[in-house]
């Protein structure tokens, strides 16, 4: 067979990262040979981060799922015949049209999140198809609800500084942001910054590659980032540095603030933090007469019990010292407001009214799903359909998971790429397409670019794009509003069609043609200084310090946390992201195992428990156990362990981390609290 000059076709990146890198594969007669980041994107530059530039693997893995599976062995054991896509479906249909009749359709608990970030594959038809069902509703809380809550509730949107802006700063604090890790795209913006004289500091109770690279590391007591901006807020009123000006035009409660900042002087803070006095006092002023002066937080400060206290407490600094004002000031969380699509219209969740329920259905927590699956007097769930998740994997209380999930009287369903923890209790597995295969459309919470991807290869075997898999169950439940007989590219026009000025211009044309195209926040030439003149969401237009929410708590699972918890688990667990993984999608692969198979323990705490170096240890609480092997190491303080997120229980032949964490709730948004979590640690 002759061979084909070599194409290069588009894609995106739909992984749940803020960089939604913008892709260039080379296509070789059919087959994918070169994937790169494509160097017209402002934001990817022409590179990817390890684990993607490595996608192809992936992508022709001889473990990707190829074929409808049926289960022929118990529940968890992974023993599957193939079957066919008619006989697959025939049976889901017939199963959930079933447990609908008997015990209704709140009794189907879908459980997805963002394994592809896509919205037409993540977030159209399968929406569209649960609504219409009347089946429970998921709460999306796993990752940054708190953290969101938080924002829309004092900013009244989910904007932050461009990313583009870094390169302007003068001072970088990372707050709970592990750059290097999981936003390499904003480095090479810190680099320019720093090259220009910036100062680049990382607040994190881990030091990791970020904290190494950094001018300065400051090791904080986990969850206890509401104090220590309430010291620097002591400090900076103290001091008079804030801007006043700002405040009197933009703000409203500052005298609260005052009297609860005043009983927050840095000695306290210190206390509380684990961050010297001395140390706070300088920071806070450095930050307050830096300009510009910006704030790269992420979402690891609010997976903790006061994690949207945290959120409301550092995202009140740029207010005090009107750091908005500056190009390349502010702070970013997130810049997924800057995509203002018709999110109604890709979901609809008026079908409900066409379900026959006759009331909004019940909803469900996914942090709780073990709970859910196992509580003998909640309502009922008997069936499961999860995709674009592996909560076997992912999700807090994992023995409550795994119980749940090995009911015999559960149906359950996965939609997946891979062969994961959570397949492996599947009844029947549908084989899904990657984003390397499909249509989509993305919005990135990372910059301020929108873009679209076609199939830039064939799929293999059978697998099938999520959308298309609910729009045939969707079939063969009858449904026949028009909605199901949408395209993909029908789907995307209605996303588009939002009337927001943010948009205005950008067509599925325009995004087919361009690959990428930015969203109209300002207008081109112009920096985007989102809150430089208020423009707040309360009625007045101002920032409402809601000081009544900033006291400092401790979380119950904490070193000031519940005496009894403390006494018994004294080692405060956090879980963070591996560089080299992305959750649990590529837990299979070896340097991620092996990554997440390490505790990192402070030398004096190994010594107490007389744990050397490289030895097998045993982590457990009152959740349940694991087994880690022991790197004695100062990256982290003492009295904190770290282990990486999110191994796969069958990689390492017994349970993870996730077996220990909690299920507890943040203090606004029911989040994950992932981070507060107490465990004692021994040797083997
Ligand atoms: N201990 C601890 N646990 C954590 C965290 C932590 O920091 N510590 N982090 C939490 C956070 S922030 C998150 S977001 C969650 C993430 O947890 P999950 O939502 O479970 O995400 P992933 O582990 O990435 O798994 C996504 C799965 O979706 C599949 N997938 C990808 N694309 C598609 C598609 O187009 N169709 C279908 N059907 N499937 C697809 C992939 O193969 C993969 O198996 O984990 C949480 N769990
Ligand atoms: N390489 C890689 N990239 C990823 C992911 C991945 O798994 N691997 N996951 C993706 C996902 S799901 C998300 S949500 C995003 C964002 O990911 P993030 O949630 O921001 O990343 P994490 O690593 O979980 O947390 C960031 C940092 O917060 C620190 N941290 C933990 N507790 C505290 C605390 O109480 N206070 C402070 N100040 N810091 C704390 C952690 O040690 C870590 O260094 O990244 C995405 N990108
Ligand atoms: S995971 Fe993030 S950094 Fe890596 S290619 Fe995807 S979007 Fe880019
Ligand atoms: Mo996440």
């Amino acid at each position: 067979m002759g061979s084909t000059t070599p194409e290069i076709r588009r894609s995106v990146c739909a992984l749940d990262c803020p960089d939604t890198c913008s892709l260039l594969v080379t296509v070789e007669n059919g087959r994918g040979v070169r994937l790169r980041g494509d160097p017209a994107h402002a934001v990817t530059r022409g590179f990817l981060c390890a684990k993607v530039a490595r996608y192809l693997e992936r992508e022709y893995s001889p473990m990707r799922l190829l074929h409808p599976l049926r289960r022929t062995g118990a529940k968890g054991e992974g023993g599957f015949e193939p079957i066919g896509w008619d006989e697959a479906m025939e049976e889901i249909a017939a199963r959930l049209r079933a447990i609908r009749e008997e015990w209704g359709p709140e009794a189907i608990l879908p459980y997805n999140y963002t394994g592809t970030m896509g919205l037409v594959q993540g977030a159209s038809m399968d929406r569209r198809f649960f609504h219409r069902l009347g089946a429970s509703r998921l709460l999306h809380t796993i990752c940054s609800e708190a953290g969101t809550t938080a924002l829309e509730s004092t900013y009244g949107c989910r904007l932050g500084t461009d990313p583009e802006q870094f390169r302007q700063a003068k001072l970088i604090l990372a707050w709970g942001a592990n750059i290097l890790g999981t936003n390499v795209h904003l480095w090479p913006f810190i680099v320019e910054a720093r090259r220009n004289g910036a100062r680049f500091y990382v607040i994190d109770p881990v030091r990791n590659r970020t904290g190494e690279a950094a001018d300065r590391h400051y090791f904080i007591h986990p969850g206890t980032d509401l104090a220590l901006a309430l010291g620097m807020t002591h400090v900076i009123l103290r001091e008079k540095l804030h801007d006043a000006a700002y405040l009197e035009a933009y703000a409203e409660g500052l005298d609260d603030l005052r009297s609860l900042a005043e009983r927050y002087p840095p000695e306290r803070a210190a206390e509380l933090t684990g961050i010297p006095a001395r140390d706070i006092v300088e920071l806070a002023v450095e930050y307050a007469t830096t300009r510009p002066a910006v704030i790269r937080m992420n979402y690891g400060i609010q997976r903790s019990e006061r994690g949207a206290g945290s959120v409301r407490a550092v995202g009140l600094l740029p207010i005090l010292t009107g750091a908005w004002r500056d190009p390349g000031g502010g702070l970013l969380l997130t810049t997924s407001g800057g995509f203002q699509l018709n999110f109604d219209a890709l979901a609809r969740p008026d079908l409900v009214e066409r379900s026959g329920l006759g009331r909004p259905p019940r909803s469900v927590n996914m942090v709780r799903l073990g709970r859910a699956l196992t509580d003998p007097d909640g309502p009922p769930v008997k069936a499961l359909v999860v995709y674009d998740a592996n909560p076997a994997a992912t999700a807090p209380c994992q023995d409550r998971v795994l119980e749940g999930l090995r009911r015999e009287d559960l149906f359950t369903v996965v939609i997946e790429q891979f062969p994961t923890d959570t397949a492996d209790y599947a009844d029947i597995v549908l084989p899904a397409t990657t984003f390397l295969e499909h249509t989509d459309l993305y919005l990135s919470y990372g910059h301020y670019y929108l873009q679209m991807a076609r199939p830039a290869l064939p799929a293999p075997g059978e697998a099938r794009p999520n959308f298309r898999i609910f729009q045939e169950l969707a079939r063969r439940l009858g449904f026949d509003d028009d909605c199901f007989r949408d395209s993909e590219d029908d789907v995307i026009r209605q996303a588009l069609a939002s009337g927001h000025p943010y948009l205005e211009g950008i067509t599925l044309d325009k995004l087919e043609r361009e690959g990428f195209v930015r969203v109209n926040v300002v207008p081109p030439g112009k920096p985007f200084l989102p809150f430089a003149d208020g423009g707040f969401g309360a009625p007045s237009g101002k920032y409402v310090i809601d000081a009544g929410r900033l006291e400092y708590t401790p979380p119950v699972e904490s070193r000031r946390g519940d005496e009894a918890l403390r006494t018994r688990y004294p080692l405060e667990l956090v879980t963070p992201k591996s560089d080299e993984g992305l959750s649990s999608t590529f837990s299979y692969r070896d340097e991620v195992a092996a990554r997440c198979r390490i505790l990192e323990i402070h030398p004096e705490d190994a010594a107490r428990r007389g744990i050397a170096d490289g030895e097998m240890v045993r982590v457990f609480n009152s959740r349940g156990w694991c087994r880690l092997t022991a790197k004695v190491s100062e990256a982290v303080a003492p009295g904190v362990v770290c282990a990486r997120a999110a191994a796969w229980r069958k990689v390492l032949s017994g349970p993870t981390p996730n077996a220990l964490t909690s299920d507890r709730l943040t203090d606004e948004g029911e989040g994950a609290v992932f981070y507060s979590c107490l465990v004692e640690v021994e040797r083997c």
